[in-house]
């Protein structure tokens, strides 16, 4: 049995949709529900359309991908129905949402009906939003305060690693009364053509994301498991089901998965039922592999 109940949300399994995949529209965030993922998150959202970074948005490289999509988004005012639409799938809808400031969060939130929200002050390539306001432990314990204010659903804060202590970031989290931490958004990153000697993002600069950056991720949730009481959710370069394993081993009370959807939609299920397997045959439960990793 995989259910849980995870930050006030009731999950048939732990395994979540991260956000920015698949994630614009009701339909492919129903479809994502019915392929057998606990809980979908949105792609985030803002005060006012915006149609993101020019391309090339996102480009693989070596153990991942990087992007600089720029926040392409609808407005919250036009995301409403998307939301609706994906309810239908049965699972929890998570909308993750962005703003410059504490009243652009709350306004968001105090707007849209979603099952939850995923605070995303870890964009590591926005200017005005996402890591600039997330790597400072003051605005992200202001932000969540009035986020909390403004909602009586869940409210996660995902984390950037792009700071030298992700510590003091969720413990601002924490007090600003946040549900969850989710950890980790993207790693700040660059690729250059070497027949031009151009940056090949349109923005130069972007974040990177998929099995390269697995063993941060781990770390960043390993510690933010020995400072907080509130639970944090993995994410980060999960590609399989051993993958999830060891992120809950290192505290993740639930993970996401990001890029590794982009070539499996059955990721969920095929990482279910092989995790219920595992735990089978070590005569092991889900709580028990919980935090694993810190009893040695
Ligand atoms: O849209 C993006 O460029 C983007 C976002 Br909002 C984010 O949180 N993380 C990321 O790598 N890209």
């Amino acid at each position: 049995m995989l259910s849980l109940t995870l930050a006030g949300l009731e999950l048939r399994n732990p395994i979540m949709l991260a956000a920015g995949i698949m994630g614009t529209t009701g339909e492919s965030l129903k479809r994502i529900a019915e392929s057998g993922a606990g809980a979908v998150v949105t792609k985030s959202v803002g005060i006012e359309p915006k149609a993101g970074h020019s391309n090339p948005s996102m480009i693989e490289v070596d153990c991942g991908y990087l992007n600089a999509m720029g926040l392409p988004n609808p407005s919250y005012k036009n995301f409403q129905d998307e939301i609706d639409e994906a309810k239908k799938g049965g699972v929890p809808v998570i909308a993750s949402i962005f703003g410059g400031c504490s009243l652009d969060f709350s306004e968001i939130a105090g707007a849209l009906q979603a099952d939850a929200f995923e605070l995303n002050v870890s964009c590591p390539h926005a200017h005005g939003y996402g890591a600039e306001i997330g790597t400072d432990p003051d605005i992200v314990e202001d932000v969540t305060r009035a986020v909390k204010s403004s909602t009586k659903v869940p409210v996660w804060v995902k984390l950037t690693p792009n700071v030298t202590d992700i510590k003091s970031i969720g413990l601002a989290a924490q007090r600003g009364g946040a549900d969850a931490v989710v950890a980790i958004n993207t790693i700040r990153g660059m690729a250059i053509d070497i027949e031009s000697g151009y940056p090949i993002l349109g923005n130069k600069f972007g974040g990177l994301s998929g099995r390269a950056i697995k063993p941060v991720a781990i770390k960043c949730v390993y510690d933010l498991y020995d400072v907080l009481d509130i639970p944090v959710i993995g994410v980060g370069g999960i590609s399989d089901w051993k993958d999830a394993i060891e992120f809950i081993m290192a505290g993740a009370r639930a993970v996401e998965i990001g890029s590794a959807v982009g070539n499996n939609i059955n990721i969920f299920s095929e990482i279910s039922s092989c995790m219920e397997a595992f735990l089978e045959e070590k005569e092991w439960t889900l709580d028990e592999i919980y935090g694993m990793a810190h009893e040695v």
